[in-house]
């Protein structure tokens, strides 16, 4: 399942190539949202819907993208979002998609749900920025071995994902009849044997009652700077920050999770303006252009995670691929802090932009 010729010079084609060479199933996997998809629709809409507006001219033949967060100097502002199962995508997996992203100099998160280990991938993609993705499983032993085995690996940071308690209702998912063998998902290894099972199945060993003094606790022992992913409102924020998070990612699981909740675009000012003072503040959902990257550090993001087009990327060339569509971002980022008059990414603002 390998690309024929040279990778495609523009994001939208690589959703094209991926879209031809995926399986169908997969396809609907990862392209997918839930039920009737509004909320994936939105967190397009919403940042087609934000408007840059330039301060031209200014002096903007240097540019720089570098931003900090989580306490370190960062080059850029991209991290590979966790998503699961990357090895379906591409027989690189996990491993291509980490060396792509160190490659390009972008974070990768590891997914709970990925088809390697944390040690897997340190060891075949070698150093890199990582982060490990954490579903809490009910299985409260399991869950504490996966997270000292990602801490031992090198992984920088526990990013605790609350916005799937259980997994939500996915049309194109169950249409497709796509599923997986519990052998291929380290997290799950030698509960079910090869089993063959649906996503339900996999996200049913996920702890549906998990509290935020579980997510606390659990963040305390790691010894991990603590990110909370999946929350879209100032109250949840204020509450991540009282329970020990470093960092939030606001975040609506790319339309995957709960369908009619707000776009990312939209709810990201809200909690930035509740608790950026003291956390960073990540975005998800929706981000495809450069532009969209400058839209969120302009509404007080200092970070942002991209999900799909990382898959695009794994699926049209492994780890080349990765590195390519995350160079195509930040190709475009730069030329949108040229054209936005604003040479430096650390210094975008609020009144770069003009919100609906
Ligand atoms: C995801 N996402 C996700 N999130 C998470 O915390 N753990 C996971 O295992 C997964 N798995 C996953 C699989 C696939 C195929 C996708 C597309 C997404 C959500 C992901 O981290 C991120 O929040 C969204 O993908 C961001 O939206 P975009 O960039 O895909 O629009
Ligand atoms: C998903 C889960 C596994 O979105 O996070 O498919």
């Amino acid at each position: 399942m390998s690309a024929a010729g040279p990778l495609p010079a523009t994001i939208p084609e690589l959703a094209e190539r991926a879209a031809e060479i995926l399986e169908p199933d997969v396809l609907a996997y990862v392209e997918g949202g839930s039920a009737d998809e509004l909320t994936l629709r939105a967190n397009l809409a919403a940042w087609a819907a934000v408007a840059l507006l330039p301060r031209l001219p200014a002096d903007v033949a240097v540019r720089d993208p570098s931003v900090s967060f989580l306490g370190r100097e960062r080059p850029h502002p991209l991290i590979a979002a966790p998503m699961a199962y990357q090895r379906r995508v591409h027989p690189e997996g996990e491993a291509g998609a980490a060396r792509g992203a160190a490659a390009a100099r972008a974070v990768y998160c590891l997914s709970t749900l990925a088809t390697s280990t944390a040690a897997e991938v340190t060891a075949a993609a070698g150093p890199g920025p990582r982060w490990f993705q954490l579903y809490v499983l009910r299985d409260r032993g399991r869950t504490r071995d996966l997270v000292s085995a990602a801490a031992e690996a090198g992984f920088e940071a526990l990013v605790i994902t609350v916005d799937l308690p259980v997994l939500a209702t996915r049309d194109r998912e169950l249409r497709s009849g796509f599923a997986l063998i519990t052998e291929d998902i380290p997290a799950l290894r030698d509960r079910a044997g090869g089993d063959v099972v649906t996503p339900r199945q996999t996200t049913d060993h996920i702890d549906a009652s998990l509290t935020w003094e579980d997510v606390a606790s659990i963040a305390a022992a790691s010894g991990l700077p603590l990110v909370v992913k999946g929350l879209l409102t100032p109250e949840a924020a204020r509450l991540a920050a009282e329970h020990g998070a470093a960092a939030v990612v606001v975040s609506n699981h790319g339309g995957r999770q709960l369908d009619t909740v707000p776009a990312a675009a939209e709810a990201l000012p809200a909690v930035v303006e509740a608790v950026g003072d003291h956390l960073d503040v990540f975005v998800d959902g929706g981000i495809r252009r450069g532009t969209d990257v400058l839209k969120a550090l302009a509404l007080g993001a200092s970070g942002v995670m991209v999900g799909r087009p990382v898959l695009w990327g794994l699926a049209a060339g492994g780890a080349a691929g990765v590195q390519h569509v995350l160079e195509l971002l930040l190709g475009e980022l730069d030329l949108a802090l040229a054209l936005s008059g604003c040479p430096q990414a650390r210094e975008a603002d609020p009144g770069l932009v003009r919100r609906p």
